[in-house]
């Protein structure tokens, strides 16, 4: 099983592009989030983050960062490891009290 990916885009943005390339050209399925028109998500994205930037890309629910980060944790060989690794399962729903 491969990493759940997330990308959080605007709809003019070359380092969204760019980041996503890098996605295409390994192979990763991932999920775009068009933030263009989506303030509340800005928002939020910023508060996770600590980044005003897009793309932001987020790998089994862990931020990574954007564009930069992405090609950077390619050259430092560790991008492969992270997109193989499977999401962390959900937690077994617990019995509720009676
Ligand atoms: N170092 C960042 C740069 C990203 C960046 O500058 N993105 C532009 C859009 S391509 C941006 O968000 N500009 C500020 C804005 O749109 O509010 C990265 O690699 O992701």
């Amino acid at each position: 099983m491969s990493a759940s990916v997330e990308v959080y885009v605007t709809n003019y943005c070359p380092y969204c592009v760019r980041a996503k390339r890098l996605l295409d050209k390994k192979g990763v399925t991932y999920s775009t989030i068009d933030v263009t028109d989506d303030l509340d998500k800005r928002k939020w994205l910023a508060q996770v983050t600590g980044q005003h930037t897009v793309p932001q890309i987020f790998i089994n629910g862990v931020s990574v960062g954007g564009s930069d980060e992405l090609h950077q944790l390619e050259r430092d060989g560790a991008l492969t490891a992270l997109l193989a690794a499977s999401p962390a399962p959900h937690p077994e729903p617990r019995p509720t009290a009676r």
